[in-house]
C-alpha cells in the first residue's frame, strides 16, 4: 500500500512513522508514506495557501488550486482513494480501518483553519473521515491516527506474538485487566484467579471482567450484543443492570 499524506504541516506526522510497528511496516515494503506540504503546490510569488471566506464570517479557508494541483501530481492515472480528515467526516472504526487497508493507494488530505473550499470536497475526495467528537487544531493528527490503524492491519505487519492470544470475545468487548510480575506490589494483590493455573476459569474471569468494564465504560457496546442469562447474572451480581420487574 501507498498512502501520500498532503499537509500544510507534514512534520507532526513524520516522527511516528519512525518506530515501533509502523516503522517495521514499512521497513518491510508492505507500506510507503510518503509526506508532502501542500504549501509546495501554492501558486502564486506569496505561497498562499489558504484565503477569507466568501460570505464573511471568522477563519481562513484551503485554496482549491494548490489542492487540485497536488492531487493531479499524486494521481494522475485517478486509482487513488482520496481521504480527507474533518470532523465532519463518518467516524473511523476498526471496520473501516480493516476495509481500507485492503486499498492500494490512499492520498490523506488534512485539513486546517475553517477547512477546505466544497469544491475540493465535491470533485476530488472520496471519503471524509473524522476521528472523534472533538475539534483537533488541524487533521495532521488524525492522519496519523488512521494511518498507525490501516498500518497495523495490513497482511503481515503484527508478528506471529502480537496476533495471536485473542481472546474469544475480544472483537465485541473492551479488553479485561492484565498483571504481571510481582503477584503482589504495594499491598496489592494479583487476583487468585490469575495465579491457579486453572485456564477455564482464568478464561471465565476474563470475560466477566471485561464485560463489567464494557457495561461500565461503553454501555452503547453492549447494546449491540445479545446478553445471555449468565451474562445478565454478572452485571446484576456487579451492580450494573437493573434487576427487571
Ligand atoms: Cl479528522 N480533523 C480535525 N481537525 N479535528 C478532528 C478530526 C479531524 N477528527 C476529530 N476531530
Amino acid at each position: 500500500m501507498k498512502i501520500d499524506v498532503l499537509a500544510l504541516f507534514p512534520e507532526i506526522v513524520a516522527p511516528a512513522l519512525k518506530t515501533g510497528i509502523l516503522k517495521r511496516v514499512q521497513d518491510t515494503a508492505k507500506l510507503t508514506v510518503n509526506l508532502h506540504n501542500l504549501r509546495d503546490w501554492a501558486t502564486d510569488k506569496h505561497k498562499s495557501v489558504d484565503d477569507y471566506p466568501y460570505g464573511g464570517g471568522a477563519g481562513m479557508i484551503l485554496k482549491p488550486e494548490p489542492i487540485f494541483a497536488a492531487v493531479a501530481t499524486l494521481n494522475p492515472r485517478e486509482t487513488a482513494h482520496i481521504i480527507y480528515l474533518t470532523p465532519q467526516g463518518i467516524p473511523l472504526t476498526q471496520g473501516l480501518a480493516e476495509s481500507l487497508s485492503l486499498e492500494t493507494h490512499l492520498i490523506l488530505l488534512c485539513g486546517r483553519y475553517k477547512g477546505v473550499d466544497e469544491r475540493v470536497r465535491d470533485k476530488l475526495v472520496t471519503t471524509e473521515i473524522s476521528i472523534g467528537d472533538y475539534v483537533l487544531s488541524g487533521g495532521e493528527i488524525a492522519a496519523l491516527v488512521l494511518i498507525d490503524a490501516v498500518g497495523r492491519v495490513l497482511p503481515g505487519a503484527l508478528g506471529d506474538y502480537e496476533s495471536a492470544h485473542v481472546d474469544s470475545f475480544s472483537q465485541d468487548l473492551l479488553d479485561h485487566p492484565h498483571y504481571t510480575r510481582p503477584a503482589e506490589f504495594a499491598g496489592m494483590h494479583v487476583p487468585e484467579v490469575l495465579l491457579s493455573g486453572h485456564h477455564e476459569n482464568i478464561e471465565k474471569w476474563r470475560y466477566a471482567e471485561a464485560l463489567k468494564r464494557t457495561a461500565k465504560h461503553r454501555p452503547d457496546l453492549l447494546q449491540k450484543l445479545e446478553l445471555s442469562e449468565e451474562d445478565i447474572a454478572i452485571l446484576k451480581a456487579a451492580g450494573l443492570v437493573e434487576p427487571t420487574k
